[in-house]
């Protein structure tokens, strides 16, 4: 540490930044309602998924009631959810997106 003041005390950090960010997984769950072709323009869109992947996806989701969009840091993958419950409240659908850490 050093010593910029008086009666001051610094402790300086000597080790460089190693930890690496957590993940989160983004989900779309399925439900009965919203329409697979709108699911599938939400992979399309928010998630850059070719249309063969986005397609896999949807129906991975319609068969097994869960299924994974993408995996990122904290700050992204929120802001995923949000604009995936955003356009589907905006098209009246009831489809449900969450993230999960890692
Ligand atoms: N189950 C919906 C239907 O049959 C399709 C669907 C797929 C909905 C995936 C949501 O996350 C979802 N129209």
């Amino acid at each position: 540490g050093n010593s910029p003041g008086r009666g001051t005390a610094v402790i300086t950090r000597t080790k460089t930044k190693t930890k690496k960010p957590s993940l989160y997984r983004v989900l779309i769950l399925n439900d009965d309602y919203t329409p697979m072709e709108f699911v599938i323009h939400i992979l399309e869109r928010f998630f850059q998924k070719d249309r063969e992947s986005a397609t896999r996806i949807m129906l991975h989701v319609h068969n097994h009631g869960v299924g994974e969009c993408g995996v990122y840091t904290f700050e992204v993958a929120e802001t995923k959810v949000s604009q995936v419950m955003d356009f589907a409240r905006q098209n009246q659908h009831p489809l449900q997106c969450v993230m999960e850490k890692k």
